[in-house]
C-alpha cells in the first residue's frame, strides 16, 4: 500500500501538474495545488485557448470530489513573487514533497521579444529558488522533484547515449596526471526557456551540497496526449490541449492540424529527433519518483523521463498516413541544428517498472478523437509559428509549392 504523502503541486493548473495532482490523490495522497493560473491568463492575453474546454479550478475540484469523494486543496499564490505566501503554505502543510511544474514552460513564447525572455528567466529561476530558499528555512524535509527537460543536454549529436545523474570527465592536470570529477552534463539550451532549465541544475546541484536537500530532477522529453485515467472520469476533469503556434508540441499539433485539415507543419527537413513521453507515463513516473525520493548524497537524482524518440519527419509521416493530411515544409523559426541523433538512458524509470505507452499503441488515435471532438473550438489563425529565434528569420509560412499531400 502507498504511504500517505502530504504533497505541494506547483503549478498543478497546467497540462502535466493537474493530471499529477489527479493520480496522486487517487493514489491516496493529501494534495495542495499551488498555481498562479499564469498560464490561462497568457492564453487570453495572445488570444488563444486549450482545444479542449477546460473548468475553471473550482469546478475541477468539485468534480473529482463527486466523482471520487477526496478532497484537493487549492491556493492561488504566484511562487516567484510571494515569498511569504508560499513560505506560510509550506510551514502549514509541512510537505513531505514538493512537485514543481509551475514554470513558462514554452520555448518560442520565451523567444517572442524582450519581455517575454525576462518574463520567463525572473519568473522560472526566482520560483525555483523561492521553493528551495524557503524548504531550508522552514528547516523542512520535503522531497523537491522538478520537472525539468530533455533540452537542457541540446541536439549537438554528441555520438554517446545521454546518461542519467551526473556525468564521469578525466582532465589532464599540471603535471599530465589525469584528475576524475564529476559534473553535471554541460548543458547546450536551445531557448531562453531551455537556458532557464539549465540555469535551474545549479540551483539543485547548490542546495543539494550545501543543505542535504533531497532533489530530483525528471528530464522530461515532449509530453503528447490530453487524457489520463483521471481526468477521463468526467467532462469537467479535462485536460488541457495546447495546438497554438507557441505552447502546441508538435505531435499535439499535428494531430490537431490533421483533423481541421491544416497542412502539418514541419519546420525545415523536419531532421530534427527529439524524445516523447504520453502524459499517461508522465503520471506514472511522478508516482514513481513521489516513492523513491533519492538518498541525502550531496548530488542531485536525475532521471530521463522519456519513452522513445523520433524525427519530426516520422511524426508527420505517421499522422499523415492514418489521416490523409497534407504535408507542409514550413522555413523553421527556430535557431537549430536540422537534423540530429538522439540516443537516451531512461533505465532507472525502466527498473522501477515504468511500462511504458507507445506511439505505436494506437493511442494517437485517441487524441485525434479528442482533437475532432473539439474542433470547432480551433481558432486557425493561433495554429502558425510565428515566434522566431532570431531577428532575421521568416515565421513558419507554408509554402504550397512545397505542401504534398501523403
Ligand atoms: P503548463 O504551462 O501547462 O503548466 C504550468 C503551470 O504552472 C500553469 O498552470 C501555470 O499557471 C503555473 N505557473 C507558472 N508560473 C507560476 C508561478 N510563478 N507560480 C505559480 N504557478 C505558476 O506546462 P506543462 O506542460 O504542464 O509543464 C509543466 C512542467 O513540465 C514545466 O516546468 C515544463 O517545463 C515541464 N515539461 C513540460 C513538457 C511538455 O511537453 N509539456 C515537457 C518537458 C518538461
Ligand atoms: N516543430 C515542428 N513543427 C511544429 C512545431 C514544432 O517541426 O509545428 C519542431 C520544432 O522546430 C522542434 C520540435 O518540433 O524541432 C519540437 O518542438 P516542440 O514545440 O514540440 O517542443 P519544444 O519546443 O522542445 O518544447 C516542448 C515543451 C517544453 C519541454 C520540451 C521537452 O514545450 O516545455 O521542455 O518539449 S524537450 O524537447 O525534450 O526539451
Amino acid at each position: 500500500m502507498t504511504k500517505m504523502k502530504n504533497i505541494i503541486v506547483v503549478g498543478g493548473d497546467g497540462f502535466c501538474g493537474w493530471p499529477t495532482a489527479l493520480h496522486l490523490s487517487g493514489q491516496g495522497h493529501n494534495i495542495t495545488i499551488v498555481d498562479n493560473m499564469s498560464r490561462r491568463e497568457i492564453d487570453a492575453k495572445m488570444g488563444a485557448d486549450s482545444l479542449t474546454p477546460i473548468a475553471s479550478m473550482e469546478d475541477r475540484l468539485l468534480a473529482w470530489k463527486e466523482k471520487t469523494g477526496l478532497t484537493i486543496k487549492f491556493e492561488k499564490i504566484d511562487v516567484a513573487r510571494e515569498f511569504d505566501r508560499i513560505r506560510e503554505l509550506m510551514a502549514a502543510v509541512k510537505p513531505d514533497t514538493i512537485i514543481h511544474f509551475g514554470e513558462q514552460r514554452a520555448a518560442p513564447y520565451s523567444m517572442k521579444g524582450v519581455s517575454e525572455k525576462r518574463y520567463t528567466v525572473d519568473n522560472n529561476i526566482s520560483g525555483t529558488h523561492n521553493l528551495l530558499a524557503a524548504s531550508v528555512e522552514l528547516g523542512l524535509d520535503a522531497h523537491f522533484v522538478h520537472l525539468g527537460t530533455m533540452g537542457v543536454y541540446g541536439y549537438d549529436d554528441d555520438g554517446i547515449e545521454i546518461p542519467e545523474g551526473y556525468l564521469p570527465v578525466y582532465i589532464p592536470g599540471d603535471d599530465k596526471k589525469i584528475f576524475q570529477r564529476h559534473i553535471l552534463y554541460p548543458t547546450n539550451p536551445g531557448s531562453v526557456y531551455h537556458m532557464t532549465k539549465s540555469m535551474d541544475q545549479l540551483l539543485f546541484q547548490f542546495y543539494a551540497k550545501n543543505d542535504q536537500m533531497r532533489i530530483t530532477d525528471l528530464h522530461q522529453g515532449i509530453v503528447w496526449g490530453t487524457q489520463t485515467n483521471e481526468t477521463r472520469l468526467d467532462e469537467r476533469l479535462i485536460n488541457r490541449f495546447d495546438y497554438d503556434g507557441d505552447y502546441g508540441t508538435v505531435l499535439n499539433r499535428f494531430l490537431m492540424q490533421a483533423v481541421v485539415g491544416h497542412p502539418l507543419t514541419v519546420h525545415g527537413t523536419g531532421g530534427q529527433t527529439r524524445a516523447f513521453i504520453h502524459i499517461q507515463d508522465t503520471v506514472k513516473c511522478l508516482a514513481l519518483a513521489v516513492a523513491n525520493p533519492p538518498v541525502r548524497d550531496g548530488k542531485v537524482a536525475i532521471m530521463n523521463q522519456m519513452t522513445e524518440t523520433h524525427t519530426v519527419r516520422e511524426l508527420a509521416k505517421l499522422v499523415s498516413e492514418t489521416s490523409g493530411a497534407k504535408i507542409a515544409n514550413v522555413d523553421n523559426p527556430r535557431n537549430e541544428a536540422a537534423e540530429n541523433d538522439l540516443r537516451v538512458s531512461n533505465k532507472t524509470f525502466i527498473s522501477l517498472g515504468l511500462k511504458p505507452v507507445t506511439l505505436a499503441e494506437g493511442l494517437m488515435d485517441e487524441t485525434q478523437h479528442i482533437a475532432a471532438k473539439y474542433a470547432g473550438r480551433c481558432i486557425r489563425k493561433m495554429i502558425p509559428c510565428v515566434s522566431t529565434w532570431t531577428d532575421n528569420q521568416r515565421p513558419g509560412v507554408i509554402d504550397p509549392e512545397n505542401s504534398r499531400a501523403a
